[in-house]
């Protein structure tokens, strides 16, 4: 048989504050794509599914503590623990839609003060982003939303340090999305720039690592 030469998926990843509107353009995006004929699936981070996962997602609630130093590898250590299957998926021909990363991974340790670059060792080499779709808002219009969850890191003051390094944090895969526009415009910006990816993708654009 003629091994078939399969077009890979997009690494296509969500990132902003809480109450941004990741999780909702998220799922908008992966069922939109579906409709395209497209194999995809939408994932996030942290994966609270796994027992990793669920050491994290105490720690959010404040069930549990832990230096902040081990909690930002546990953080890194749920998308290692992810990496085969995401690498898999990928040169399988699915795109991925992912709500946060190694973005989030970063910008949220190094608000309690650890070093950005310490912050970064961890991720490098984990599969990087085809895109990043920042939702860009700043941490008081956020606020404004309401809804935040009472978990920790949801308090203004917190997330306007997370906003200054996810600024410092950007490069060239990065693509900056007013996200006070209305909820039917971010969406119909976010598909153009989806299919572009995965088009270029699909023509042989080839899967990089971190950073
Ligand atoms: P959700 O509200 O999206 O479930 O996120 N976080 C996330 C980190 O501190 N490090 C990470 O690596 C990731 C992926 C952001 C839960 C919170 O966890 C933070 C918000
Ligand atoms: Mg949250």
């Amino acid at each position: 048989a003629i091994a078939a030469d399969v077009r890979r998926g997009a690494l296509i990843v969500l990132e902003g504050l809480d109450r941004s509107g990741k999780s909702s353009q998220c799922s908008r995006l992966t069922s939109f794509l579906h409709t395209q004929g497209l194999s995809v699936e939408a994932w996030r981070f942290p994966d609270r599914s796994t027992p990793m996962g669920k050491m994290i997602s105490s720690y959010l609630s404040s069930q549990m503590d832990l230096d902040d130093a081990s909690i930002h590898l546990l953080f890194s250590a749920n998308r290692w623990e992810k990496r085969a299957l995401m690498e898999a998926k990928l040169r399988a021909g699915t795109t991925l839609v992912v709500d946060r990363y190694s973005y989030s991974g970063v910008a949220f340790s190094a608000a309690k003060g650890l070093d950005l670059d310490w912050c970064k060792a961890p991720e490098a080499g984990l599969p990087a982003p085809d895109l990043v779709l920042y939702l860009d808002i700043s941490a008081e219009a956020a606020a404004e939303r309401g809804g935040y969850g009472g978990e920790r890191y949801e308090k203004v003051e917190f997330q306007k340090k997370v906003e200054q390094n996810f600024k410092s944090l950007q490069d060239s895969t990065w693509q900056n999305i007013d996200a006070t526009q209305s909820i039917d415009t971010l969406e119909s910006i976010i598909r153009g720039a989806a299919l572009k990816v995965v088009n270029d993708c699909h023509s042989g654009r080839e899967l990089s690592h971190m950073w």
